[in-house]
């Protein structure tokens, strides 16, 4: 039966690890997965979670199933965070939410939807993009290609050429788009010409779809969802997957949803419908435990606030390693201008690092990143900061 079975490729980044693992010089830095870590080096358990779960072991209730699209009061929080409490959007009715496995869940269960609701349309993502992207919507039945997004040259982003691949697509393309926090790049759109995707958006009659899985990496919670607000006003119909793995430091539980903003509440009602068919002959229901501590703790007002300053916490000191990382790359004797490290926003950094220059950090220094060049600025900290900087620089040195 299964002799014709092919062995298929590693993924390129949850690979990485494996090899990390298995390395055994003791100085060994992993930069590659995109996971925050503390200043000691530890993944974190925030407060919120451990005060969340300590209320919620002392009324410990039965295991049933919950419905197909999650915990109610659940998907109400989500809703309020994504879209602000007192959205227009959400006092119509207009919103269907549904709890899903991690911010990967929710990019599929909207795939899914979508490949029903428009079979023939193309996806494009970014280039470079996170590269679930591709295989997740390729696995839906999607052709899926690439608007420009990384410019090299500029250390940036190209924008005209993403702006012009916008406008030159078919009505009804789906266009994936991170909310915030690029992954890979680390470089955000600005506001103005977030302005101008979301225009652009509406006159050629595309399907955005937000992929939110930093928010509060970046700017700030509202600032780093600030384009929600703006498809809002633009009267869009539109896509947002969120995941809390991140953000609640809940990897392992798979907590996110996805939003699907519609023109009325009876088409929300129906969207809704379709949402649970999905779900329903995927995985019938999701798991109870993670939704039900993110559901506390953004419900409780001082949960609420330990959560946003503990969040807070976490953007700070990934920028404090950004400003870090450039300061001892200079110390080490790098002459050329790496400030471009501090613009980017969330955990990555897109280095500029060749491939090549990636594997011998690996080969030779113990240090690993991602062969685009991409390292997590979130696995670094104030005891492995001056070994990854000094490795940095000799194969920046040559
Ligand atoms: N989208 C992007 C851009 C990501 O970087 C990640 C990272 O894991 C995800 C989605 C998936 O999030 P989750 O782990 O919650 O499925
Ligand atoms: O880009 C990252 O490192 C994170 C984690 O298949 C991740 O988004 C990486 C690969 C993958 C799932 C999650």
């Amino acid at each position: 039966l299964f002799a014709a079975v092919e062995m298929a490729p590693r993924d390129p980044i949850l690979g990485l690890n494996e090899q990390f693992n298995a390395d055994t010089n003791p100085a060994k830095v992993n930069l590659g997965v995109g996971v925050y870590y503390d200043d000691k080096g530890k993944l974190p358990l925030l407060r919120c979670v451990a005060e969340a779960e300590a209320l919620m072991q002392a009324a410990a209730k039965p295991r049933g199933y919950l419905p197909i699209d999650g915990i109610a009061a659940y998907d109400k929080a989500v809703q309020g965070l994504v879209f602000g409490a007192d959205s227009a959007v959400l006092a119509e009715g207009r919103v269907a939410t549904v709890q899903a496995l991690g911010g990967t869940g929710g990019l599929k269960i909207g795939a899914d939807f979508l490949k029903r609701l428009n079979p023939n349309a193309q996806v494009l993502i970014s280039d470079p993009s996170w590269e679930n992207h591709r295989a997740l919507f390729t696995n839906a039945g999607f052709a899926v290609a690439t608007y420009p997004y990384y410019d090299a040259a500029q250390r940036g982003i190209n924008f005209e050429a993403m702006l012009a691949a916008l406008q030159a697509a078919a009505a009804g393309t789906i266009v994936v788009l991170h909310a915030c926090c690029h992954n890979p790049t680390g470089y955000d759109l600005s506001p103005a010409q977030w302005s101008q995707v979301v225009d652009t958006v509406k006159a050629r009659g595309l399907v955005a779809f937000l992929d939110m899985a930093y928010q509060g990496f970046g700017e700030g919670i509202a600032e780093d969802g600030a384009v929600i607000q703006q498809c809002l006003a633009a009267g869009l119909d539109f896509f947002v997957s969120t995941s809390f793995s991140k953000s609640f430091s809940l990897y392992g539980e798979r907590v996110g949803a996805l939003s699907v903003v519609c023109g009325s509440s009876a088409e929300a009602g129906k969207v809704l419908s379709q949402l649970k068919i999905v779900i329903r002959t995927n995985y019938s229901n999701p798991p109870t435990h993670g939704a039900q501590v993110v559901a506390h703790v953004l419900s409780t007002p001082a949960l609420r606030a330990m959560w946003e300053e503990e969040l807070a916490g976490m953007r700070v000191r990934i920028r404090e390693m950004r400003q870090a990382l450039v300061a001892e790359l200079k110390a080490a004797g790098v002459s050329q201008d790496l400030s471009f490290v501090t613009r980017q926003k969330g955990m990555f950094s897109y280095s500029g690092l060749s491939a090549a220059q990636m594997q011998r950090l690996r080969s030779e220094f113990g240090v690993y990143g991602v062969d685009s060049g991409r390292i997590c600025v979130a696995a670094l900290n104030s005891r492995n900061l001056k070994s990854v900087a000094a490795a940095m620089a000799a194969v920046i040195k040559g």
